[in-house]
């Protein structure tokens, strides 16, 4: 039972981040834990705004094979991955923001295919995840240049394409991601950028197509600024939806596909999240 707490911490305190990241240390908790019935409500709600996490754990509770569905994310993962640095050409710039594991994973396997890119990339306040972003492209060879937030503008309409990961992906075919990426997301498109969500299906929340609005996390104002003074209130809302008019399509691993498109894959291949 230790584990399964210290994993709900670690994810508490964004020690472990990104919705992948998540799921998959939530997977971890779960196998080495006795009472699967308690493991399951309690990571369900170690990040309420992770549907691949509750996912991960619908699928546990019906089938039971942590084994099988750490497989399939990883084929997911694979695909996704060989999809999207089809899209990333020599010489190119591709914008990003925040820490994703998939648009990671998707610039390295293009890196290793050979291509050389540089990546913009803004540092994504308050927690600096562009920094883990930043740190994992150098140390395979990829140029980056980092920007603060506010100068995403001059990043952005640098780029030959804007690349970012989701948290969520809803009914209405928008995602769910760091906070600034619809804003971004809006300047890319103002620019003629396209604009990609490399995201597993695994991270739709089959609740949205029975009207659900996806939770928006807002953590402590603390981390933003560590002042307390009266009339003033600190916001930190970390995620914002990304409008479908803002994404030309999602990498997924049934292809690079328009958010139109995403339903009936749902229904095809995870039918057992409904
Ligand atoms: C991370 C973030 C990532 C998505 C997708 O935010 O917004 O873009 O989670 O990540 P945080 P991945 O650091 O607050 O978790 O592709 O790894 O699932």
């Amino acid at each position: 039972m230790d584990d399964l707490y210290k994993t709900v911490k670690m994810i508490k305190a964004l020690k472990i981040q990104g919705a992948e990241n998540v799921a998959k240390a939530a997977i971890a908790a779960w196998s080495g834990c006795a009472d699967k019935k308690k493991a399951e409500r309690v990571l369900m709600n170690a990040r309420p705004t992770e549907p691949m996490l509750r996912n991960s754990m619908r699928y546990l509770s019906k089938y039971g094979n942590p084994g099988a569905l750490a497989e399939m994310i990883r084929e997911a993962d694979a695909r996704i991955a060989g999809y999207g640095s089809n899209l990333i050409q020599n010489g190119s710039t591709v914008y990003t923001h925040c820490h994703s594991s998939t648009a990671e994973s998707i610039m390295l396997l293009s890196r290793k295919k050979g291509r050389r890119f540089t990546v913009n990339l803004t540092e994504t306040r308050p927690s600096f995840q562009g920094r883990l972003t930043a740190l994992a492209l150098a140390s395979h060879g990829i140029e980056v240049n980092m920007y603060v937030d506010s100068a995403a503008l001059h990043a952005i309409k640098e780029a030959d394409l804007m690349l970012i990961g989701a948290d969520a992906i809803t009914s209405s075919g928008s995602a769910i991601n760091k906070i600034g990426s619809n804003l971004f997301a809006g300047i890319a498109r103002s620019f003629g950028i396209p604009v990609y969500v490399a995201s597993s299906v695994m991270k739709f929340d089959p609740e949205t197509v029975y009207g659900k609005q996806e939770k928006i996390e807002a953590r402590s104002g603390t981390e933003v600024w560590n002042v307390h003074r009266k009339n003033i209130h600190i916001v930190n809302k970390v995620f914002e939806e990304v409008e479908p008019k803002n994404i030309n399509a999602f990498i997924t691993e049934f292809g690079v596909i328009d958010s139109g498109s995403l339903m009936g894959e749902i229904h095809g291949h995870y039918g057992w999240m409904f």
